[in-house]
C-alpha cells in the first residue's frame, strides 16, 4: 500500500508492469494469483466467444450520424446540412470574437482556479443564465421563486428536467410536437417520462397545425407536461405567432399543463434575445410554473463546451429552494457537478457590458447571414424554375428549412450531389454559403423534376 512517504514506482517498475500486462501469457496482476483470473469469461486469450458478442450493431444517430457519413465523403464539393452548426461564408466553423475575449481574460487572470463547482454549477452563471432568458427585472426572479442549474448543454438541461420531473411531479406524461428533435423523445422516455406527440406541423400548409395543437392539447390529461420550443422550432422552422402563444398559454393554464420550454436558439430566430424569450417570457409573466432548458451552443458557438442551463420558476421562495435541493439529488449521481470552462466563458460574457454588447452584434450577423441564405436559396429556385412553391423558405425561421424534401429525394442529393442533410428534409440554413447555393439549388431542382 503506497502510503504518503513511500516514493512512486520507478520508471522501470511501472514500465515491467506495463509489459507484463501486455504480454499475451500472462495476465496476472500484483497482489492476486493467476488462477483467479485465467479462464474468466474476460480474459480474452483463451479461444472463447466475447461476451459481448450477441451485442447488434446499432444505426448511427439520425442527425450527428449525418456528419459521420459526410465527413468519410472524400468529393471536393460535398456539403454538410445536417447537424445545425453554424459556418461563416467561407464554410468555416466560427469561434466568436467575444468568446475569444472572454477566454483570454480568463486565462489572465492567475487568481482563476480549477477546483469542482458546486453540484449546481457557476452561481454568476446560473443568475446571469436565469436574467437572460427570463429577463433583466423578471420578478420572479426578483422574488426569489427561480432555481437554476448548471448543465451539459441543451441536452443535459432536458434531461435533469426529465429527470426530476419523473422522480417527483405527479403526472408523468410529457407531450412534445410533431415533429419535434428527434432527442426529445428518448431524452424524456429514458428520464422515465411517458412520451406522447401533439399536432405541431401540418405539410399541407408548410405552417402551424394550429387547430391540431390546441384540440391535442385541450384533450391531453390535466396536468401534463407539455414540450415547447422557444422559438425556431427545430425542424420546421414554424413557431406560433405572439397571438397564437397567448392562446397556447391561456389553455395550458386553464387545463393546469405544465410548460417545459426548450430554449436552444435564442437569438437565432430573429437575432434578438428578447424578442426570441417572448414565448418564455409570457407563461412567467402569469406568475405559473415553468421549467427552461437553455443551451449556449448555438448563440454562443460553444457547441464542444457544453454549457446550458435548467431554471425551474415556481410559485414561491419556499417551494423553489425545496426544488433546487432536489435537484441536486438528481445531478449528483450523474456527474456530479458541471464542467468550469464554459460557464465562465459564458458568465465573463454577460456580465460585462461591452462584451455582452459586442456578443448581440455578432448574434445578429450570424442569424441574418442565415435570413440572408434562405433569400438566397428562394431566389436561385424561383430563377431556374424549379416547381413547387418555395416560399416556406424565406417563411420559416432559425437555423433550418424543413424543405418537404422527401426521404428518395434527399438519398439522391446525397448519392449525386454529395449534399448531406437529414431524412426528414430539414436543412440546416447556417451550413450553407453563396457559394454553396447553386449548387444546391442544381441539386433540389434534379431531385424534384426526377422521373417527370
Ligand atoms: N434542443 C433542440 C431543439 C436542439 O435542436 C438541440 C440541438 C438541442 C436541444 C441540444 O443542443 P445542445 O445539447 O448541443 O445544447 N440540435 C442540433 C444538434 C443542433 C444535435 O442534434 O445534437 C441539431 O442539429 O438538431
Amino acid at each position: 500500500m503506497h502510503t504518503q512517504q513511500s516514493p512512486s514506482p520507478s520508471p522501470d517498475r511501472r514500465l515491467s508492469v506495463l509489459a507484463r500486462h501486455l504480454e499475451p501469457s500472462s495476465v496476472a496482476v500484483e497482489g492476486h494469483s493467476n488462477h483467479s483470473i485465467v479462464g474468466a469469461p474476460t480474459s480474452g486469450n483463451d479461444g472463447k466467444q466475447s461476451v459481448f458478442s450477441h451485442i447488434v450493431r446499432a444505426p448511427e444517430d439520425p442527425i450527428l450520424g449525418v456528419t459521420v457519413a459526410y465527413n468519410k465523403d472524400t468529393s471536393p464539393v460535398k456539403l454538410n446540412l445536417g447537424v445545425g452548426a453554424y459556418r461563416t461564408e467561407e464554410g468555416k466553423p466560427l469561434v466568436l470574437n467575444v468568446v475569444r475575449q472572454a477566454e483570454q481574460l480568463l486565462v489572465n487572470d492567475r487568481s482563476r482556479i480549477k477546483e469542482y463547482l458546486p453540484i449546481t454549477g457557476l452561481a454568476d452563471f446560473n443568475k446571469l443564465s436565469a436574467k437572460l432568458i427570463l429577463g433583466a427585472d423578471s420578478p420572479a426572479i426578483q422574488e426569489n421563486r427561480v432555481t437554476t442549474v448548471q448543465c451539459l448543454s441543451g441536452t443535459g438541461s432536458l434531461r435533469v428536467g426529465g429527470e426530476f420531473l419523473a422522480q417527483h411531479y405527479h403526472q408523468r406524461t410529457i407531450y412534445i410536437p410533431q415533429p419535434t428533435w428527434g432527442n426529445h423523445t428518448k431524452i424524456f422516455a429514458l428520464a422515465g417520462l411517458s412520451v406522447k406527440s401533439y399536432r405541431y406541423y401540418d405539410p399541407a400548409t408548410r405552417g402551424l397545425h394550429f387547430q391540431g395543437l390546441l384540440e391535442d392539447l385541450g384533450s391531453a390529461p390535466s396536468g401534463a407536461i407539455v414540450l415547447l420550443h422557444a422559438c425556431a422550432h427545430n425542424p420546421t422552422g414554424v413557431d406560433p405567432t405572439k397571438d397564437q402563444w397567448e392562446q397556447i398559454r391561456r389553455l395550458m393554464r386553464s387545463k393546469g399543463l405544465l410548460p417545459f420550454f426548450d430554449s436552444a436558439y435564442q437569438g437565432f430566430a430573429s437575432g434578438s434575445l428578447d424578442t426570441d424569450a417572448q414565448s418564455v417570457r409570457m407563461f412567467v409573466a402569469d406568475g405559473g410554473e415553468v421549467l427552461v432548458a437553455q443551451s449556449y451552443a448555438k448563440n454562443m458557438g460553444l457547441y464542444g463546451e457544453r454549457v446550458g442551463a435548467l431554471s425551474i420558476v415556481c410559485r414561491n421562495a419556499d417551494v423553489t429552494s425545496r426544488v433546487e435541493s432536489q435537484l441536486k439529488l438528481v445531478i449528483r449521481p450523474m456527474y456530479s457537478n458541471p464542467p468550469i470552462h464554459g460557464a465562465s466563458i459564458v458568465a465573463t460574457i454577460l456580465k460585462d457590458r461591452n462584451l455582452y454588447h459586442e456578443w448581440t452584434l455578432e448574434l445578429k450577423a450570424m442569424a441574418d447571414r442565415i435570413i440572408r441564405m434562405r433569400q438566397q436559396l428562394f431566389d436561385a429556385l424561383r430563377a431556374k424554375g424549379t416547381p413547387g412553391d418555395w416560399s416556406h423558405i424565406i417563411k420559416q425561421i432559425g437555423m433550418f428549412t424543413f424543405t418537404g424534401l422527401n426521404k428518395e429525394q434527399v438519398a439522391f442529393m446525397t448519392k449525386e450531389y454529395h449534399i448531406y442533410m437529414t431524412s426528414d428534409g430539414r436543412i440546416s440554413m447556417a451550413g450553407l454559403s453563396s457559394r454553396t447555393v447553386p449548387h444546391l439549388t442544381d441539386a433540389i431542382h434534379a431531385a424534384v423534376t426526377r422521373g417527370r
